[in-house]
């Protein structure tokens, strides 16, 4: 008999409601399911089956899953999993989400169904438990309905966390997983905030004045968040929120928010009336886990501190508390190390690998955190755009908790350290927690928003989208420096950069259906060129219409 045969009837139920249309095609990427929100729900009802059976084969522990497509247009949505520590789903479940979202009728979905549950051992009979939310997209809620049938059909026990940012939804995973306490979902938010806001409260105890932050909410949950943290802030930080339309759903991410600043090095529009020079602010994107800081200089040019500016300050101040505190002497060493992918500036490589251990993964949190995770006491990881946090091991953290301060100076470095580990959302990056961080960091390391700019001078660089038939058809190596497929065409970079100068790669996006093209240069005018040249060869190579080429490839 069947394994799955106390359940037919409720996943036939759900595929006749939930069918895959002829010609769709999904693939779980870089963050899960990601496209148009209209045409999600057949995924959604199978990653509540998918998230129920993780749970499973996890001994019955709470199983995450956001609905969101982030920085991506406001039509757009998609969903991840998030595994019981917070973290990404462990990548070797990705192939089975992909192959469990197409499978084209019930049949199908039952055979690999039961293949599946036989390979990973998994035992039905374990309880599932998930918790779940969404940002504001217009086609949340009715995704929302597909993912409950999924998680009703395997009988999981499914909390809703609503609407909410991607990091308080992984955050929540991980509270919920090692809590011993009775608790529901308001009071483990309300923790969250008391976690963050009390600990930057102590950190900025004797600083006698409020700074003031202006706050691009990028139209999206962020907004929600970033109003309730303000609460909790009090009088510590002065915050002004703007592009807080949450209820114009069409207004997500359009014209603001930290893709939008990233990609086009510039403010947004809605903001240029507001930030006064000198003064600081940040966007968020539209989940609120990246975060892009900016100012206006004395002459008024916008200056843009990205996710390598943020990772160069984070980790010089920790690496000072760390070394304040006595915990960098021989018996008691915690090793600071930072990651970086190849989007990274490099001029911020070069700055950072002169101070400390740097390594380069291939563009996904999951890859950063995991490498943070293996190779370091604490691991400072941001993405160029922005997303990123900072791991404390736990034999840092357990170092930290009972060293023996020798002077009141280490006192002093270590209480703060202690604070540091509580303003940190060390599940996934989090805009505002990074947000909080940075604040920190300044005071202490006594820095205007000049003076952290100038640690380093960015290399002008720029970033394209070449829409090309089949982006499957690329492939990386070597932390996606180089391309191996389509044969050749690395060749032709290599030559076109020997020729100009700077640094170019390329690489499939595993969030939206382009290839991304990054270069960089000493000059505006030369990153620009060779990033054109680069998308113009690609677009070429990948037998883009001649008619339809945009017009400004090279
Ligand atoms: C997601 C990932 C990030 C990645 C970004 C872009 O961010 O979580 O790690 O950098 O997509 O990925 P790609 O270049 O492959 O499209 P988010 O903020 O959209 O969740």
């Amino acid at each position: 008999m069947s394994a799955l045969s106390g359940f037919e009837n409720e996943l036939r139920k759900g595929l006749e409601e939930y069918p895959v249309k002829p010609g769709e095609k999904f693939s779980y990427g870089t963050a899960g399911f990601r496209t148009l929100g209209d045409t999600l729900e057949s995924v959604l009802f199978k990653v509540g089956i998918l998230a129920a059976l993780r749970s499973k084969s996890c001994g019955g522990k709470t199983i995450g899953v956001m609905i969101t497509a982030s920085h991506n247009p406001a039509e757009d949505n998609g969903v991840k999993l998030v595994d019981p520590r917070g973290e990404m789903l462990d990548t070797s479940w990705e192939s089975h989400a992909t192959d469990f979202a197409n499978a084209p009728s019930l049949d199908a979905f039952i055979a690999i169904l039961e293949d599946f549950i036989r390979s990973k051992q998994i035992s039905l009979g374990t309880p599932a438990k998930v918790v779940y939310a969404r940002d504001t997209r217009a086609s949340g809620p009715k995704l929302v309905a597909a993912l409950r049938k999924g998680f009703a059909a395997m009988g999981a026990v499914a909390t809703d966390a609503e609407v909410t940012t991607t990091p308080i939804l992984h955050y929540l995973v991980d509270t919920i997983n090692t809590t011993t306490q009775e608790w529901n979902v308001n009071n483990l938010i309300e923790g969250y905030y008391l976690k963050l806001s009390n600990a930057f409260k102590r950190l900025l105890a004797d600083r006698g004045t409020s700074a003031h932050l202006l706050i691009d909410c990028a139209n999206g949950v962020g907004a929600l968040a970033a109003k309730k943290l303000d609460d909790f802030l009090g009088e510590s930080l002065t915050l002004k929120l703007k592009n807080t339309s949450v209820e114009s759903t069409e207004k997500l991410n359009k014209d603001c928010g930290a893709d939008y600043v990233k990609v086009g090095q510039k403010l947004p529009p809605s903001l240029t009336s507001e930030l006064r020079p000198g003064q600081r602010g940040c966007s968020l994107d539209g989940d609120a886990d990246r975060l892009i800081y900016y100012y206006l200089d004395d002459s008024g040019k916008f200056r843009m501190l990205d996710g390598d500016k943020i990772t160069t300050l984070v980790a010089s101040f920790i690496m000072r508390l760390v070394k304040d505190a006595g915990l960098d002497d021989a018996e008691e060493k915690i090793k600071v190390g930072v990651v970086q992918t190849a989007y990274a500036n490099g001029s911020s490589t070069r700055y950072l690998s002169e101070r400390l251990p740097v390594t380069c993964v291939p563009t996904g949190v999951k890859h950063l955190h995991h490498a943070a995770a293996e190779r370091y006491d604490i691991g400072v990881y941001f993405e160029a755009n922005g997303h990123g946090t900072v791991l404390f091991s736990s034999s840092a953290q357990h170092k930290v908790a009972s060293h023996k301060p020798s002077t009141a100076a280490q006192a002093t470095a270590l209480g703060r350290l202690k604070d540091v580990i509580n303003v940190i959302n060390q599940t996934v990056g989090d805009a505002l927690s990074d947000m909080l961080l940075v604040e920190v960091a300044l005071y202490h390391m006594a820095y205007s928003v000049e003076t952290w700019d100038k640690l380093y001078s960015d290399l002008p660089n720029r970033l394209v989208k070449v829409k090309v038939g089949d982006r499957n058809a690329f492939v990386t190596e070597d932390a996606e420096r180089r391309l191996v497929r389509p044969p050749g065409l690395q060749a032709k970079i290599d030559e076109l950069v020997r020729r100009t100068g700077g640094r170019s790669f390329v690489r499939p996006s595993g969030t939206e259906d382009v290839v991304r093209v990054y270069a960089e240069a000493k000059e505006t005018e030369a990153a620009i060129d060779l990033a054109l040249r680069v998308a113009g060869l690609v677009y070429d190579e990948a037998g883009g219409d001649p008619a339809q080429r945009p017009a400004d490839f090279r």
